[in-house]
């Protein structure tokens, strides 16, 4: 027999490899250093922090699993995901702005990139001296990026690419714009393309007065007929399984960030409840509050060792998207609840900023909506299921 230890009962811990501990540490201290005390304040303020990219890319926190050839640190899906965890552990909103970053600005890059471009533009993101946005989401088009308007028209030497995105973080201060749209060139098939800050006819106003997710900044994309030369097209892929490809790192890595989110709220609402007397004995020796401690500590533990076992597969290269369609939607929908939980054992304090439960709960209600919401995730698998699709 081993000691139960209720914040890792699994002893996920012993489960990772060296290196992977030592990840996990470092963005623990740079997140408990650096983001930690913004938090409360950018969140109040809704504040741009582009000059955290740099710090990100210092601490070692971007592109953790590119190739060190390119900047990156050639880590494991799995230690990628322990970063996720660390960043969201503070706030969703920041743990966004890295995972954009990495997940969906360097994945295509290196994936689906020419030498060239990887050149270009990986190591600048890694070390987070440029900061990256990938434009998918249309004004008409969210959870059906297939009805996508944005167009890419051949011209002599390149193209010529209209349309616009919304809701995309990062954009008003993004240098490098992983952008897609349909080529006629390719009988309008999904082609994605990389644009740069300054492009004329290219904006990316800030969308202000989010309620939820409010230290990141997000913004739409504006292409008025934007004219880039042909290095700007990533040549390596085609069709909707590029972008995709790219949603399934990202969904991933929110699978442990929620779950990060998660346990501050757990941890907060056991603290809470060992320290508040009512009724002359701490909250924490009430039925009612301990079931709400197991069941939070139960979906918590289950949810690590499922992303767990996700990330490994990802590092063996034998995973199913449909995999992470389960970790995505099952964590953060348990993310959610255990924060909603969190904020009501906290009584009247629950709502206060101090205790922060109720911004991770405000936070989770996107994190539940982008990257594919919790309902469609439910209709992917539902269609893994049954052999139809009901979308
Ligand atoms: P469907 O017919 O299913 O597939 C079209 C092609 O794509 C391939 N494919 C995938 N490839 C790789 N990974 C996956 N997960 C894939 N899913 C599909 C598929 O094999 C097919 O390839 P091919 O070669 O046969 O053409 O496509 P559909 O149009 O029916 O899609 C249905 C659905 C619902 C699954 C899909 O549209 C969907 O996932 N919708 C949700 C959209 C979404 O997640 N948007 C996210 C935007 S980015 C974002 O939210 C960033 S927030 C980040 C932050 O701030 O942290
Ligand atoms: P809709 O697709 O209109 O869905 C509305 C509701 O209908 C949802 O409940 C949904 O589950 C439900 N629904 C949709 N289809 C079906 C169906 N077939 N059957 C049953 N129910 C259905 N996008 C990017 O491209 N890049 C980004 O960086 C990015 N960052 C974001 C940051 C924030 C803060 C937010 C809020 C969003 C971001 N998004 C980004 C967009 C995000 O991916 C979309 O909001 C999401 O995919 C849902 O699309 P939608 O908002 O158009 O909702």
């Amino acid at each position: 027999m081993v000691p139960f230890a209720w914040d890792d009962p699994f002893n996920l811990d012993e489960q990772l490899t060296e290196e992977e501990r030592m990840i996990r540490d470092a963005a623990h201290a740079f997140a408990q250093g650096e983001l930690q005390p913004r938090v409360t304040d950018a969140y109040r303020e809704e504040t741009d922090a582009p000059e955290l990219f740099p710090l990100m890319g210092e601490a070692g926190l971007l592109g953790a699993t590119v190739p060190e050839e390119y900047g990156g640190a050639g880590a494991s899906y799995v230690a990628y995901g322990l970063i996720a965890r660390e960043i969201e552990r503070v706030d969703s909103g920041y743990r966004s702005m890295a995972s954009v970053q990495s997940s969906l600005v360097m994945y295509p890059i290196h994936a689906y990139g020419s030498a060239a471009q990887k050149q270009k533009y990986l190591p600048g993101l890694a070390s987070g001296q440029l900061i990256g946005c990938f434009g998918l989401t249309e004004p008409d088009a969210g959870s059906d990026p297939a009805g996508m308007k944005t167009t890419a028209k051949k011209v002599d030497g390149g193209y010529v690419i209209s349309g616009s995105k919304t809701w995309i973080s990062n954009s008003p201060f993004a240098d490098v714009f992983v952008v897609w749209a349909k080529s006629e060139e390719h009988g309008g098939g999904i082609r994605g393309f990389i644009l740069e800050k300054g492009m004329k006819g290219l904006s990316a106003p800030k969308i202000a007065g989010k309620l939820s997710l409010r230290a990141s900044t997000t913004g739409m994309i504006v292409m008025d007929e934007v004219e880039v030369g042909e290095d700007a097209l990533l040549p390596d892929v085609q069709g909707l399984k590029g972008p995709f490809g790219c949603l399934n790192r990202a969904r991933y890595g929110i699978s442990w960030g929620a779950l990060g989110a998660a346990e501050f709220c757990m941890h907060a609402a056991r603290q809470y409840g060992l320290d508040r007397e009512q009724f002359g004995v701490p909250l924490a020796s009430k039925q009612l509050f301990q079931l709400k401690l197991a069941d939070m500590m139960t979906d918590i533990a289950l949810g690590l060792q499922g992303s767990l076992r996700v990330g490994r597969l990802m590092d063996e290269g034998k995973f199913a998207p449909d995999m992470i369609s389960i970790v995505k939607r099952n964590n953060v929908g348990k993310a959610l609840d255990i924060a909603r939980k969190a904020r009501d054992m906290h009584g009247g304090n629950g709502i206060s900023e101090e205790y922060q439960v109720i911004r991770h709960m405000v936070n989770l209600e996107t994190v539940n909506t982008y990257e594919g919401t919790h309902d469609v995730h439910a209709l992917i698998l539902g269609r893994a299921i049954t052999g139809v699709a009901a979308f």
